[in-house]
């Protein structure tokens, strides 16, 4: 049995999502997803790990979709609503995809695979009402999801979890973050990450919580909703609370005091997936009079240090390590580094994934031999708190929570006819965090919106450089490489 799901049959009439102003039960969702698990297994008895796509806007439906896949027994691969159809074909075919499931909305772009020989396609519509029978039995260890994850490749790999993995993630949220069914979400992340499918949604399911959607993030819907007075719980990374404060700040002082009074009654908010600056925490503080609890998680181990609960919440510091995972600090050559000494984080523990999707190579490289997996972030330990101080590799970008490969922007840049080399790297930026910029050998006559509008039919709109430089040579050392952090200079100059 799926443990998130059997949880949902301990309370069947209690409110599991709100969804543009329609309330769900617990006890519709099962019934919803038992027909989709049906409709997806047809005359099969169990879809025995087939891989299913599926794109479908943050909502009841998602969910019902995602535990539909789960129950027939298949690894569901939720995929990025924002991404042109090149970077949803990659993630269709290296997942290789069994069945392509399909939002109304997204039928155009995903037309290409209509009529597709290897996969069968299905719009959410031919879902509906599909009479329910016996689903499989699925062990926990079977795969449960892939997500895409940006790295030092040029091309995202597919991070596999299984649903013992995820229920163990979502334990140990729920633990040390005191989850109750009393509890009630506003989910407004994309639901192609942990962040939102794991610390948001289903630590709510898992508790008999209510998840209300927001599927675009817009402050003021934010706030409009936070003043209804339902939402405690709330969770973003920094960028989403950057935004808010900035639209907050342009409010009349009552609508600030209306939203100062709504917010006091919150339980408690998160901000991770990217640090967060001091200074948007304590302006946050003194609108909402919390301090954010800042975590710290990555998509191969779900979180992994979080700030307490109840305790200090330190500004600039990530916290200790959560309920049921291990972490040491490591120097390069795979040795624990002494107290007070910067060191990669490494983590073991029932949250860590299985494996990258199809790439053992990858997967063998990611772990130490006495399998650690290594995160590629250095942090040390202060006064019994981490504190992030940086990466391993300047090819990763962290913009608005969303991981980034400088090395994927490079490649596609440089197919472009006026382009000569590239180099992509990202700066400091208050409201990103970093920010995407890339400089240039080219034809100095290119037309920089061409390029951009060249490159939004390949990329999402988020990976798109916002700076771009004209170099006559891009720096390099002795042995020809780009030397990143000097280009990194020439844009703050
Ligand atoms: C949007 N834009 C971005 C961007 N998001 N640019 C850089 N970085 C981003 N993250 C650009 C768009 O391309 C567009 O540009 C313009 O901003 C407006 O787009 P939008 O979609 O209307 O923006 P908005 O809704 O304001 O989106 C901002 C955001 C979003 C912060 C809400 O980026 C977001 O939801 N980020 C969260 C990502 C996330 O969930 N990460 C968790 C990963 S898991 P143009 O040029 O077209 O106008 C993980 C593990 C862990 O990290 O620890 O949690
Ligand atoms: P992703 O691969 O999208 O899951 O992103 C994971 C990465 O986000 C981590 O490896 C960190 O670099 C970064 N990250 C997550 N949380 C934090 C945080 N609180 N502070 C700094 N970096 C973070």
């Amino acid at each position: 049995m799926i443990p998130l799901i059997e949880r949902a049959f301990q309370f069947p009439s209690r409110t599991a999502v709100v969804d543009r102003g329609n309330k769900f039960n617990y006890q519709d969702l099962l019934e919803r997803s038992a027909a989709i698990a049906q409709s997806l297994l047809g005359e099969q008895k169990d879809l025995n790990q087939q891989r299913v796509a599926f794109i479908v806007n943050p909502s009841y439906d998602y969910l019902a979709v995602q535990w539909g896949i789960w129950r027939a027994g298949g690894i569901a691969v939720p995929l990025c609503t924002s991404y042109p159809f090149p970077s949803l074909q990659y993630v269709i075919e290296d997942t290789q995809a069994s069945f392509l499931i399909v939002a109304p909305e997204f039928e155009e772009t995903l037309s290409p695979y209509q009529k597709s020989q290897t996969l069968t396609y299905l719009s959410t519509r031919d879902l509906q009402n599909y009479p329910t029978g016996a689903l499989p039995d699925i062990n926990p260890n079977r795969g449960a999801m892939i997500l895409y994850t940006s790295g030092t490749t040029s091309l995202p790999k597919g991070v596999l979890s299984t649903h013992q993995t995820i229920s163990a993630q979502i334990k140990s949220l729920v633990e040390a973050w005191n989850w109750s069914e009393k509890d009630h979400i506003l989910s407004i992340l994309p639901l192609h990450h942990v962040h939102g499918i794991i610390n948001v949604n289903s630590c709510a399911l898992w508790s008999g919580a209510t998840v209300e959607f927001l599927p675009q993030f817009d402050p003021a819907k934010v706030f409009e909703i936070f003043c209804q007075g339902e939402v405690n719980v709330f969770m973003a990374v920094p960028t989403i609370y950057f935004k808010l404060i900035a639209f907050y700040e342009t409010l009349p002082s009552s609508k600030q005091e209306e939203i100062q009074n709504a917010l006091k009654k919150f339980r408690f908010m998160v901000s991770g997936s990217a640090a967060l600056p001091v200074s948007v925490m304590e302006k946050w503080k003194s609108i909402s009079g919390h301090t954010l609890l800042e975590r710290y998680g990555m998509t191969e181990i779900g979180m992994a240090i979080s700030n307490p609960y109840d305790g200090e919440r330190r500004p600039g510091h990530i916290g200790q390590p959560l309920p049921g995972v291990s972490v040491r600090l490591c120097d390069e050559n795979g040795k624990e580094v002494p107290a007070g000494t910067a060191g990669e984080i490494q983590v073991k523990g029932e949250t860590v994934f299985s494996e990258y999707w199809g790439k053992p190579e990858a997967t063998a490289k990611a772990f130490t031999p006495d399998g650690w997996f290594k995160t590629g972030d250095i942090a040390i330990v202060e006064e019994g708190y981490y504190r992030i101080l940086g990466r391993d590799s300047v090819d990763i970008i962290k913009s608005g929570g969303y991981k980034i490969s400088a090395l994927e922007i490079e490649e596609k840049i440089r197919a472009h006819e006026a382009v000569k080399d590239c180099g992509v790297v990202g700066i400091p930026d208050e409201e990103w965090g970093e920010k995407v910029v890339a400089a240039l050998v080219a034809d100095p006559n290119v037309d920089i919106s061409e390029l951009k509008n060249w490159l939004r039919a390949q990329l999402p709109s988020y990976k798109i450089p916002k700076e771009f430089l004209f170099l006559d040579e891009l720096p390099r050392n002795a042995l020809g490489k780009v030397t990143k952090n000097e280009l990194k200079k020439r844009f703050n100059s």
